[in-house]
């Protein structure tokens, strides 16, 4: 019988991490495309989290045994995200903002990128904003990826852009931002360069900006 995607995204909430890997490898062993597994179940399941996060129907442990089994089910899909179409060379320092755990989404982000064979140097979650301008000197990178999911912690994005300002390599390194709370005119009002919603846009951005 087909994968039923609600049932994936009603384990992912109860934070089931077995029964999610396992649906997920069924899927995709019946066929289904790693995207749909991704929006239509795991996706989902998050997001119904978010709002009852939101409205304080869950709280921190059920929302973190849930990402962690989000985390598990991306995994398994990360070989298949990989679009086809054009390999870029490049490297990409990323991370999640200072004082921001959320990795999910920059994890997605990393996926998409490597997929397109790009380099993704993950600094992890609560970098900083020195770190991402050491290691984008030290690995010689064409851009800084910054992921904040916080109102309060995307204000960091503008403290990577004055640091790589300060360390005179903005002209060598493109900075891209994005993240639920980020915005184009944010993007412009901190001197960044691109802002992209989703994964698969920023990974397609990430591809032009190396294409250069
Ligand atoms: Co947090 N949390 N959380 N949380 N959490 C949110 C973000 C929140 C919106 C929930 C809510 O109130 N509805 C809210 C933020 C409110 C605000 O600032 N406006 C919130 C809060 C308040 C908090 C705490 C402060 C709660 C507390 O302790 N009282 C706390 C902060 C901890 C910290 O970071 N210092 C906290 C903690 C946590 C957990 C640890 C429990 C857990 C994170 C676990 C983990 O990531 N390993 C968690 C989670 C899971 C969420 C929600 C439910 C889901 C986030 C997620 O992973 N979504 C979230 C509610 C929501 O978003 N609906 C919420 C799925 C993911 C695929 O989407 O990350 O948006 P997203 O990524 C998208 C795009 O944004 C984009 O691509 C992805 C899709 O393709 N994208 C980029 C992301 N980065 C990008 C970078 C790019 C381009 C695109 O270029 C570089």
């Amino acid at each position: 019988m087909a994968v039923d995607l609600k049932a994936l995204s009603e384990f992912l909430q109860k934070g089931r991490a077995k029964e999610v890997t396992e649906l997920v490898q069924q899927a995709l062993d019946e066929g289904m495309s790693a995207k749909v597994i991704l929006h239509d179940g795991l996706m989902d399941g998050m997001n119904i989290i978010g709002v009852k996060f939101k409205n304080n129907e869950v709280f921190v442990p059920e929302v973190l045994i849930a990402a962690r089994a989000m985390n598990m089910g991306t995994a398994i899909l990360k070989p298949f995200l990989a679009e086809a179409g054009e390999v870029a060379t490049g490297k990409v320092i990323l991370g999640t903002v200072k004082g921001d755990l959320h990795d999910i989404g920059k994890n997605l982000v990393g996926m998409m990128m490597e997929g397109k064979g790009l380099e993704v140097i993950d600094l992890g979650t609560d970098v900083s904003a020195d770190r991402y301008v050491e290691e984008a000197i030290k690995h010689e990178a064409n851009i800084i990826a910054c992921s904040a999911l916080l109102t309060t912690t995307m204000t960091q994005m503008k403290a990577v852009v004055e640091k790589a300002e300060a360390a005179g390599i903005r002209d060598k390194v493109k900075i891209m931002i994005g993240g639920a709370p980020v915005t184009d005119s944010y993007c412009a009002s901190i001197g960044a360069d691109y802002y992209t919603a989703d994964a698969s846009s920023a990974a397609q951005t990430a591809v032009e900006i190396c294409s250069a």
